[in-house]
């Protein structure tokens, strides 16, 4: 059996978004920006995957969503402007980010820290959540951007983004949010709180890889990150992805259908499957499920190395991780079990499991069944679990 239960890195292509997009390739491949037909009948195909898109985030016509090839460029774009515009000009000096951005914000935040900006990283609690009222006390009247996730990625822990946005209009300062694992997973309405800019990526909520957008809000405009043949009306230059369009829209709209779904079945499915790994003696999950994704745990084995667990649980054939996907080949610790607090070994016995509308109960009784043979092996031949005095938490609430 194979079972894939890493759906926060990637997720499988809806069979019906594959073949909306088939026929962009080999029949109607032409460059939409060209004067013929080939290109013509390409438009209303990329016209009915706006709308789509647009819809799934309740964005107004009058506001703009730019496509780019990645949630990473669309983060990159955010913080790069901001600093072009307000930092580099002498407007603003500062940002505010949280410790546990995906690393596509906070590298470029701290590539721009290295060019001259202050940058605050916002710390999360015991939890893994944010505090709203932390913000308030770091903003200045030199804040240029406050940029904080909807929802992290290896604990799946919801952040306030309501009263984010509330603190931010109050202060007048821009709003980003990377919303790659919100999407499809917790309603988004951009016009039901205050947002400027919203992240997303096609290939976390069964689109395909190397399309991504950018919402922004009217008003907000950025400068380009890309310069060329101003296509999406000049915002990003670059031949359109067509195909990767027309498979964005139509994911978008079948993850909208199927939202209800994932917030009541897949949650339940997720529940039950954590209630039962919980038994294992001495496993650990942080954030509070209610404030969480529905189809995410992040759970600690304590003694046993999360790589050590992956590699059992790969020969049965089942696909989890330690955590982000690219941050998961340097064997660095967990980074939010560290940002909480959490000891050091304890930060290396974090596994995430991401569920999806694909999972069934077969796959997760069989990742069960495996988990407990593995934890029984690696708990076997683990000195550190074994020396460890009994009901020892090393150190989960030593900082708190
Ligand atoms: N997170 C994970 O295993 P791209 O690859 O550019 O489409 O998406 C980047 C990205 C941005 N923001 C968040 C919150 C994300 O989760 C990701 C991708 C994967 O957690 C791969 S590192």
């Amino acid at each position: 059996m194979r079972v894939y239960l890493d759906n926060n890195a990637t997720t499988i292509v809806d069979p019906h978004v594959f073949a909306e997009m088939e026929p962009f390739f080999v029949q109607r491949y032409g460059n939409p920006n060209s004067l013929h037909s080939f290109a013509s009948e390409t438009h209303p195909a990329l016209k009915t995957a706006m709308e789509k898109i647009y819809a799934g985030i309740h964005a107004p016509k009058e506001d703009s969503v730019v496509i780019t090839s990645c949630a990473t460029e669309s983060n990159n774009w955010v913080l790069k402007s901001i600093y072009f515009e307000q930092i580099l000009t002498g407007k603003k000096n500062h940002i505010v980010v949280s410790e546990v951005e995906h690393p596509s914000v906070i590298a470029t935040a701290k590539f721009i820290e290295s060019m001259g900006c202050r940058v605050t990283y916002l710390p999360i609690n015991h939890e893994g959540l944010i505090e709203p009222d932390t913000l308030r006390e770091v903003i200045t009247d030199k804040t240029a951007l406050v940029s904080i996730m909807w929802a992290n990625n290896e604990t799946g822990a919801i952040f306030p983004v309501y009263e984010i946005g509330e603190i931010c209009a109050e202060y007048g300062i821009p709003f980003h949010t990377d919303a790659v694992q919100a999407i499809g997973k917790v309603p988004v309405d951009v016009q039901s709180m205050n947002v400027d800019y919203l992240t997303f990526s096609a290939h976390k909520f069964h689109g395909p890889k190397g399309v991504g957008a950018l919402y922004i809000k009217k008003g907000r405009e950025l400068t380009p990150l890309l310069h060329g043949g101003s296509q999406m009306g000049g915002y990003r230059s670059g031949t359109l992805n067509v195909p990767g369009i027309v498979g964005m829209g139509k994911a978008m709209e079948a993850a909208v259908d199927a939202l209800d779904f994932e917030m009541s079945d897949i949650r339940e499915m997720r529940d039950a499957f954590e209630d039962e790994l919980l038994k294992i003696k001495d496993t650990f999950v942080v954030t509070p499920r209610e404030k969480r994704t529905p189809n995410t745990t992040l759970i600690s084995f304590r003694g046993i190395e999360g790589e050590a667990m992956l590699w059992d649980l790969n020969r049965a054939g089942i696909a989890a991780s330690t955590g982000s996907a690219c941050a998961s080949e340097d064997l660095e610790a967990n980074s939010v079990m560290e940002a909480i607090g959490a000891a050091e070994d304890l930060a290396h016995t974090a596994i995430r499991f991401s569920l999806s509308r694909y999972t069934t109960q077969e796959e997760l009784d069989y990742t069960l069944d495996a988990v407990k043979q593995a934890v029984e092996r690696l708990r076997n031949i683990s000195s550190s679990y074994a020396y460890a005095p009994e009901g020892h938490e090393s150190g989960l609430d030593a900082h708190h």
